[in-house]
This record gives structure tokens, sequence and C-alpha cells, in this order.
């Protein structure tokens, strides 16, 4: 075992008893540095997930982990008398020094999770029953954040699904051009420009501000290997205060198109009525109870945006040369932004189908 590596230094810095016997990268974050670390106690193997924070998208990292830990025992607390209860939530290893992070001589922070074990994450939906359970499972962790205790938690990008902040910033990666991209990415531009006006709907309804997600990507929720069961969302940074729809928006925009976000063969790319009705459904028998009128009404709306949202996001990292999201080949980011404007496409396509299935849906399940 390399005992070098800043992945190792840090990882025995947590309070688990045994010997680490392996570090090995994990995962497919866009922006973290995720790792699965295996401790040996006697004949046992106990496996943790350790990650290093991307300080230079989040900021204020102490802050970050006190959202976590605040939001992990608020969870934590709701699901001590349910069987399962501990592959429900994500549970912070503290430090040998009681923290919930180590902080190296490099300024890099570490966490470290226990591995919810025999779990797995799709990167693509495989079912109407998977989008369900995904749909239940995020609407659940809005429904048990409901009575979260003040202070409201810390806002740790700020704007971070401010469409309208998001259109300016891809405005400015466009006028800088940085590196020299937008003559190959005409199309792409010209198909954002045209889509300005949607950009401000959401934040202009007024909708209330409630505890969410914000990163409801298919594969940030585990399913049990035996049973399928949606059993425990991850991936808990941008936990903050935000709008229910931005949530149910990015689990439309990854779960109901089989394709992957990077997929290249765009025909592929589509939004499947079916995966949406079964979203709505798992989604509104937990959120259901809480959701205002004016928030179900926009539910198929938000799917549109979210996913617009996206696209100029990866349009505008393409433009400036990719800096922020990980990219493993050229265009990369390009091709994450093709396949978000044509699942828009489609989406438009089929407007109509939606927002009468969520005036069905939400009829029925009010009733
Ligand atoms: C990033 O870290 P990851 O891969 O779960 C991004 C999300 C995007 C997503 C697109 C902090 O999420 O907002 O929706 O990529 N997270 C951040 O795949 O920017
Ligand atoms: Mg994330």
């Amino acid at each position: 075992m390399p005992n070098q590596t800043p992945a190792y230094a840090a990882a025995i810095q947590f309070q688990i008893d045994g010997d680490l016997i392996s570090i090995a990268p994990f995962g497919s974050g866009h922006i973290n540095d995720t790792y699965l670390a295996l401790f040996r106690r006697g004949s046992a193997q106990n496996a943790f997930v350790l990650q290093r924070i991307n300080t230079a998208i989040f900021r204020h990292p102490a802050a970050l982990m006190e959202n976590i830990a605040r939001v992990t025992s608020h969870l934590a607390a709701k699901l001590s008398s349910e069987p399962d209860g501990l592959r429900r939530v994500l549970t912070l290893i503290p430090t040998r020094d009681g923290r919930s992070w180590v902080e190296d001589a490099d300024g890099g922070w570490w966490r470290m999770t226990r591995l919810i074990e025999h779990a797995h994450a799709s990167e693509t939906i495989e079912s109407r029953q998977q989008a369900y359970r995904a749909a239940h499972a995020f609407g659940r962790f809005q429904q048990s954040l409901v009575d979260l205790p003040a202070p409201p938690l810390h806002e740790t990008i700020p704007g971070f699904h401010n469409t309208p902040q998001r259109f300016s910033a891809f405005e400015r990666a466009l006028a800088a051009d940085t590196a020299n991209r937008a003559v190959d990415a005409r199309e792409e531009i010209a198909f954002a420009l045209a889509r300005k006006p949607i950009a401000g709907v959401l934040l202009d309804a007024h909708l209330p501000e409630r505890v969410t997600h914000n990163d409801t990507k298919l594969n940030n929720v585990l399913f049990d290997d035996a049973t399928g069961e949606s059993l425990c969302v991850i991936d808990l940074d941008t936990v903050m205060p935000g709008l229910s729809l931005y949530d149910f928006g990015d689990m439309v925009r990854t779960a109901t198109s089989a394709a992957t976000e990077d997929e290249q063969d765009f025909a592929r790319v589509a939004m499947q009525l079916p995966m949406f009705e079964a979203l709505l459904r798992g989604y509104l028998s937990a959120a259901g109870s809480f959701l205002t009128n004016a928030e179900k009404t926009l539910l198929g709306f938000a799917g549109k945006l979210i996913t617009f949202e996206q696209g100029i996001r990866f349009l505008a990292d393409h433009l400036a040369g990719d800096a922020y999201y990980k990219v493993h080949r050229p265009g990369q980011n390009l091709d994450r932004c093709r396949t978000q404007f044509k699942l828009i496409e489609s989406m438009e396509q089929q407007e109509e189908a939606m927002d009468r299935l969520v005036s069905e849906v939400v009829r029925e399940t009010t009733n």
C-alpha cells in the first residue's frame, strides 16, 4: 500500500479501527475526487468512501460540511427505527480529533462516509419502476427535510440554479470565446440564444423556498442490489435552500432519456413519456403532501428549464476551454450540451402531452 499519497494520508486520520489496505478511484462525479477505501480488522473488511472536495468550486468547505452534518443527522434520527435505517442515509465518519473533515498540507479537504453495501447507482434509466423509485427517494428526501430546524442551510454555491445568472455567464463565455470554439458551436449557440426568455420563468413564479438537493441526477440515488428498491440519496454538496422544481426538473433531465449525458449518437436522446409519468407518480407519492398548486402546475416545465440550464452550463464550459467539468476526451462538454438540447427539442415536441399528464396525475393523487 503506497503510504505517500494524499488520499492515504487523509484516510488514516479518520476514526476507523483497522488497517487501510487499499484506495482506488470510485464513481463518476464531474467535480470532486472520489475513492473507495478498504480497511481490514481481523478477518473483517470494511469499505468507506473518501472524497476530496473540489474547493475551487465549493469555496467554503466548512460551511458545506456543516450543512451535510446537519442534514444527515436529521435524516438519521428519523430513520433510526426503520428497518435497514443505516443504509438509508449517508454516515459521516469523524476524524480522530472529532471533526468531519481533514485538511491536508496542500489545502485539500477530505471527508469520509461509510460505503452503503450491496447497493448500486444507475447511469441510465432501466425501467419505469426504477424511475418511480428514484423520484420517490428524492421526494421523500425533500419531505424529510421540511422540518429541518433553523437556521437555513448555507448556500454552498451562490445562485446555483439561478438560470438567468447562468445565461449571463454563458453570454460572457461566448463574448470572451477564450478557446476560439464558438465557430464550431454556432448551432448550439443559436439554440441557446433563441430560448433566453424561458430562463426567468421559475424565479418569476414566486415559489416557496425549501430545502432541496439540487443535484438530483439519477446516479445520485442508490438502489438495493437484491430488491432494486431505492435506498439512499447521495452527493449532498449542494443541499441548500432552493425550489422543489429544480430537483424534479433534474430528474426529468437525467431519467427520461435512455442515453447517457455525453452520448454521441444523438438519435438515442429522447424524453420518454412513460418514464416522465413514472417520475411524476413517484415524486408526488412523497412530495405531494407539501407541494403547493403553483409548484405542481410547473412540474412539466421544470424538466425543460433544468435541461436548458444544464445545456448552457456545458456550452459555456466548452467555450471557456473546459475549466469546470472534468472531461475525458476533446469535445465532451459540447457533446454533453448537444444531448441536453436534443432532449429539450424532444420535450418541446411533447409539451402538451407532458402538461396533460401533470394535470391528470395531480388530480388523481390529490383526490
Ligand atoms: C455536476 O458532481 P456531479 O457530477 O454530481 C454538477 C451538477 C451537474 C452535473 C451534470 C457542483 O454534478 O450541477 O448537474 O455535474 N455539480 C456541480 O452531470 O456543479
Ligand atoms: Mg455533485
